[in-house]
């Protein structure tokens, strides 16, 4: 069995989960503009109540071209979030770059960092290690100012792997257990669908590193490649991408639409042996 050790919560992996996403933000790609807490506080129940195993709250837009957002507004956007979902005792990530946020979300009840960064920031490595919460390393290529103008790669899955292994053991060096510890591909991080399509087609080799994958592709620009779909009708393509990444080994779903992925994930699992869950090829532990 596969448990993701998070501050006071232990997370069954054995079948995949889903982590919800709140964005307190003014320009995320899909639903930001909820910037008022009493909403995002709402909007991120909603996400625990159909199912959601995680809430991962943002107060910062990661999107190709989004503008940073200062350290102030980003913890005054984010920590009166976090306090009110610890106080019903929810497992929340935190989703920043920055370290003093991870600091001040971890105080207020946050069990998870989850860093596009990887924790490359001076001092958010050690931000994770002085704690007991769990962290997402993602991989990206350049920046999200630029990091869609020309990503290039010799070989993107065999570089996104050793990075994220690299990250990992760099965490494990500094302390933090391994069964804290998840990789995370970064779709659409600096990479073009066929970067992505690759990657998808081959997480069996990420998985097969020995931790649990966070697969985050919903309503991605992907999606609309693949179906040539507008965001608001992106639904579909995403839970069938979200089951595919699963079906190769991802143990977390970074989604919008939680409900249609649990449903999706509870109908599937019925029929699939999950990867792993039965000691077969795609994961080696
Ligand atoms: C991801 C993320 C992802 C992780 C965003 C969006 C763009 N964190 N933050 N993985 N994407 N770990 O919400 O689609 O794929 S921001």
């Amino acid at each position: 069995m596969t448990v993701l050790h998070a501050g006071k919560h232990a997370i069954d992996l054995s079948t995949p989960r889903v982590v919800g996403i709140v964005n307190i933000t003014s320009d995320s790609f899909y639903d930001g503009g909820r910037v008022d807490a009493d909403a995002a506080i709402a909007h991120a129940r909603q996400l625990l109540e159909a199912g959601a195993a995680i809430v991962d709250v943002g107060g910062e837009s990661t999107r190709p071209g989004a503008t940073p957002v200062d350290e102030r507004d980003e913890l005054a956007r984010v920590i009166p979030i976090i306090e009110a979902l610890a106080a019903d005792g929810a497992c929340i990530s935190v989703d920043t770059m920055k370290p003093a946020v991870m600091r001040a979300a971890l105080e207020s009840g946050a069990s998870m960092i989850n860093d596009v960064r990887a924790l490359q920031a001076p001092g958010a490595m050690d931000a994770a290690a002085a704690s007991d919460a769990a962290v997402c390393l993602m991989h990206m290529q350049g920046d999200p100012r630029t990091m869609q103008r020309a990503p290039a790669y010799a070989d993107v899955v065999g570089e996104v792997r050793a990075f994220l292994h690299r990250r990992a053991h760099a965490c494990v060096d500094a302390g933090i257990a391994a069964d804290r510890i998840v990789v995370d591909p970064g779709f659409g991080f600096g990479k073009t669908l066929a970067h992505n399509l690759d990657l998808l087609r081959n997480l069996g080799d990420i998985a097969a590193m020995g931790f649990p994958v966070l697969a985050g592709v919903s309503r991605k620009s992907m999606i609309g490649a693949l179906t040539g779909r507008e965001l608001e009708d992106r639904l579909a393509g995403s839970v069938a991408v979200a089951l595919a990444a699963a079906l190769r080994g991802a143990r977390l779903l970074r989604v919008h639409d939680v409900r249609a992925t649990v449903d999706a994930l509870a109908a599937w699992s019925a029929i699939e042996r999950w990867p792993g869950s039965q000691g077969d090829r795609w994961t080696e532990q």
